[in-house]
């Protein structure tokens, strides 16, 4: 017996260590994500590209990837609502330690971002909650902007390398990214302004449980809509699974005693 769970434990590092390379790792406590280490200026000039997922720097699960256009690589930039390239965003106030990441799709740009959640807990995760606030740092003209959230599992055409954009991934409207109204003129807004904010919180269940061992992937999907797009952005996540876990053994023989504590309050009055 001893012997198998130490087999079962060494495939459990193989297959982590395939999936390392930008993920969130469920355990059974929440995961949180502030965005605040992207990085406060700068550009990185070409980091996404068709095909290929990239890390977003200063986040430890959520990777970005571009998607289509008539440019050739997207970039990177740090931003306060001011700029309308195509690219993913790190926006804040100028300088500020206090990020988002966004984006804005044009025509010469247009990407997505999102993360994959490892279930490590040990059980078959049933749901997973997500939390956050939707920040909004450009206005649109013409259209509404979203960023569409899809989501799916590892174990069929989605995996590590391509799930912000395998045609596996199924729309999951609960966790969509939805920008304010559009106006004749666009232009920068202060996405840490309430006014400027949606509070998005939504749970999703698996209709077969997700495999300790397996991923879960949310990708966020922006297109180029008609006319300037918006600058729509994520902050203040929290990740929450629920499983089908048992309690442990232990912490049955704690409620057990706290029970046999109770009866005996009971008889003794
Ligand atoms: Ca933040
Ligand atoms: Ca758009
Ligand atoms: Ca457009």
């Amino acid at each position: 017996m001893k012997k198998l769970a130490f087999a079962t434990l060494t495939l459990g590092l193989v297959a982590f260590s395939a999936t390392a390379q930008a993920a969130y790792i469920f355990t059974g406590a929440n995961i949180t994500e502030d965005f605040n280490s992207l990085p406060s200026s700068g550009t990185t000039t070409g980091l996404f590209t068709v095909g290929t997922q990239t890390a977003i720097p200063g986040t430890t699960g959520f990777v970005g990837t571009r998607v289509g256009g008539s440019g050739s690589a997207m970039n990177f930039v740090a931003d306060a609502g001011t700029g309308n390239s195509g690219a993913l965003y790190s926006y804040g106030a100028s300088g500020s330690g206090e990020r988002a990441l966004g984006s804005i799709a044009s025509g010469s740009n247009w990407g997505a971002f999102g993360f994959e959640l490892v279930n490590n807990s040990g059980s078959a995760m049933t749901s997973v909650t997500l939390r956050f606030t939707a920040e909004f740092w450009r206005s649109s003209t013409s259209v509404q902007n979203v960023l569409a959230a899809t989501v799916g599992v590892s174990g069929g055409s989605a995996n590590s390398s391509n799930f912000l954009t395998d045609s596996s991934m199924a729309a999951f409207t609960s966790w969509d990214i939805v920008g304010p109204g559009p106006v004749a003129s666009n232009g920068a807004l202060d996405g840490n302004n309430p006014n400027n904010q949606a509070s998005v919180i939504g749970t999703f269940t698996f209709s077969t449980p997700l495999a300790n061992g397996q991923s879960f992937f949310v990708s966020w999907n922006d297109i180029n809509d008609g006319g300037n797009d918006a600058g729509l952005a994520i902050d203040d996540l929290t990740i929450s699974a629920t499983t089908d876990a048992v309690p442990e053994p232990a912490t049955v023989a704690v409620l057990a005693a706290a029970g046999l504590a109770a009866v005996a309050r009971r008889k003794r009055k």
